[in-house]
């Protein structure tokens, strides 16, 4: 039977009792203030997060982990794994993917391969969860990955910024040519397209914006199709327990989560964004 370890890094947001139930070993981003830099989940928590980012006049800066803590951590999986797959955040908007390729190449005993959602967030913890389900399963790299590729054709994923500043400023938003001031005072539905973030529709309210989201939901779960579907809030629980309660209601074969931007991808967000993912296969 093959061994293969799951590694993802703390953008799929998938709590620490989950990953210790599926065995998924969780390597983070940064997040800074000035000059005090945290490791997200190890050393600050989400709620501390937002309340620091209220207190706090300079905004944070976010970087990925460093290619030390990725050796490290394929080193000691190498002891008891043949394989390891890492599932990382989309290429396009960190470097983290390829951080974790080159430790990948400095890393003997054990193959690594990294697999690149293209996405983030708990729409990026699916993937982690469906690799570690068939992992334990004793499935082979290979085939896992195969899997993985294949829910990428399902996977759909539209999210609003509460305040597109923070974006911009990060340098995430790409569209360039739309990325023009009216644009930056409104809240269009954000969407990734070849592993960066850009425009989906322009619209001018959060109402608006959930109704086209949850439009674009209906044309996929319409037939009854059981969706895994995530529903992720910055700070804003009550708001993203509605919209799950609203889409069990809608939706009784699907599964609905509530998850969380966390620091990092907060960080780019900003406090009260929202955003509605899903894909078209069951993890349960
Ligand atoms: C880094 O510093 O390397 C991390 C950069 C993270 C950029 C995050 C941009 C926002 C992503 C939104 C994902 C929404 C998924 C539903």
């Amino acid at each position: 039977m093959s061994k293969t370890a799951i590694v993802t890094d703390s953008t799929a947001y998938i709590p620490k009792d989950l990953r210790e139930q599926h065995q998924i070993t969780m390597v983070p981003l940064n997040v800074a203030f000035g000059n005090e830099t945290y490791k997200e989940e190890w050393e600050i928590t989400t709620n501390d997060f937002y309340k620091k980012m209220k207190e706090t006049e300079e905004l944070p800066t976010t970087s990925q982990p460093s290619i030390g803590l990725f050796e490290e951590t394929f080193q000691k999986l190498a002891d008891t794994h043949d394989e390891i797959i890492v599932v990382t955040l989309s290429s396009g908007i960190s470097g983290t993917h390829q951080t974790a390729v080159a430790a990948g190449n400095m890393t003997g005993d054990v193959d690594v391969h990294v697999f690149d959602s293209e996405i983030s967030c708990l729409i990026q913890g699916f993937y982690a969860l469906h690799a570690a389900k068939m992992a334990n399963e004793g499935e082979n790299a290979r085939k896992i990955l195969d899997h993985l590729y294949d829910l990428k054709k399902s996977t759909r994923a539209y999210f609003m910024a509460d305040d597109l500043n923070h974006l911009h400023r990060g340098g995430r938003l790409n569209g360039a040519q739309l990325v023009v001031g009216s644009l930056l005072q409104i809240k269009p539905v954000l969407h990734f397209e070849n592993k960066v973030i850009v425009p989906y529709e322009k619209v001018r309210t959060e109402k608006k914006a959930l109704a086209k989201i949850c439009k674009l939901l209906h044309e996929d779960a319409q037939d009854g199709t059981p969706l895994d579907i995530a529903v992720i809030h910055a700070n804003r629980p009550e708001k993203a327990e509605k919209i799950a309660a609203d889409l069990r209601e809608k939706y009784p074969n699907s599964t609905v989560y509530i998850s969380y931007f966390g620091p990092v991808i907060g960080t780019h967000l900003g406090e009260g964004s929202l955003g509605i993912g899903w894909v078209k296969s069951h993890l349960t």
